[in-house]
């Protein structure tokens, strides 16, 4: 077995390694978004979540250390949603995770890519041992927590059936909503592109970017990756990018200079809330 990369202090129990399947899953879940879902009860039912959303399994050392990345703005309603449901299911999977909201400061266009490479660096810096990032939507739950929120040695897409695209891709090259990849990987790609303001092309832009530097996708069973998005609106401030159709052409050229080497912002604030820490950023604006 491999040692745990965080070695236990002098008087903690050397814990045995996580199992890679964790008993005590419980397959297909009930995920509904119409009761009311108040910050304090999802707090008192999550005692074992530590300052800033950080969590792990008391009986066991698992392999990976996961920052699960959210972008946000504007969304409190669906990040409690988000924290009720997945907590639970992290928790189960036998994880040690942290969550971190990554807040546009502002009212400029939204740049949903650029807040998980800001995520990707703000996340090392509290913690180095980070070295399995799960990007997720504020707004996607999985019904199935068979769906491990774990990196493998391919790029990982998790939400490959959504409630609204009838459970199925909408297409092969399809990489939105929840994906993971590890330290190693996400750099291998220079991360993720900073240049796709407003709604769209972005994760499209990431899909090239994986086909390019050789590495393949890997998805789970089609029965496994069902998700439910809570139903929304176009947000303000979010408007589909005209420019998407062209930049998605000419990742090969601009995925050299644009990505997590180039990423340039300002931390407002890190504050460390009981369920996740959030970042409040100020990203610039489109140019
Ligand atoms: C799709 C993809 C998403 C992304 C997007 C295009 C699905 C389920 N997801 O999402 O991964 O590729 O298209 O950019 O197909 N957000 C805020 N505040 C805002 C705007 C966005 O918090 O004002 C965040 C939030 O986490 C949200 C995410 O950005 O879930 C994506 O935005 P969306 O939900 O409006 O876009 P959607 O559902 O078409
Ligand atoms: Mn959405």
């Amino acid at each position: 077995p491999e040692a745990p990369s965080v070695r236990p202090g002098p008087t903690a129990p050397i814990l045995p390694p996580c199992p890679d399947s964790p008993p005590g899953l419980v397959g297909r879940l009930l995920i509904e978004f119409t009761s009311p879902m108040p910050l304090e009860r999802v707090q008192r039912e999550n005692p074992g979540v530590l300052l800033g959303g950080r969590y792990a399994p008391p009986d066991c050392a698992p392999a990976q250390t996961v920052a699960v990345i959210i972008p946000f703005r504007h969304r409190e309603h669906h990040l409690r949603y988000w924290l009720h449901y997945l907590h639970p299911i992290l928790r189960r999977q036998r994880l040690r995770y942290g969550i971190y909201v990554i807040n546009q400061h502002g009212e400029d266009t939204f740049n949903r890519a650029k807040l998980l490479n800001v995520g990707f660096l703000e996340a090392l810096k509290e913690d180095a041992t980070y070295d399995c990032f799960i990007f997720s939507d504020v707004d996607l739950v999985p019904m199935d927590d068979r769906n491990l929120y774990r990196c493998g040695d391919q790029p990982r897409h998790f939400a490959i059936a959504m409630d609204k695209f009838g459970f199925r891709l909408p297409y092969a090259g399809y990489f939105g909503g929840v994906s993971g990849l590890s330290k190693a990987q996400f750099l291998r790609i220079n991360g993720f592109p900073n240049e796709y303001w407003g709604w769209g092309g972005e994760d499209d832009d990431i899909f090239n970017r994986i086909s390019l530097t050789g590495m393949k996708i890997s998805r789970p069973d089609v029965r496994i990756g069902r998700y439910r998005m809570i139903k929304h609106d176009r947000d303000k401030h979010n408007e589909p990018n005209p420019q998407r159709f062209t930049k998605i052409q000419n990742t090969k050229l601009t995925m050299k200079r644009d990505g997590i080497g180039s990423v340039r912002y300002h931390v407002l604030e890190v504050s460390r809330q009981p369920l996740f820490t959030n970042i409040t950023v100020d990203i610039g604006r489109p140019p």
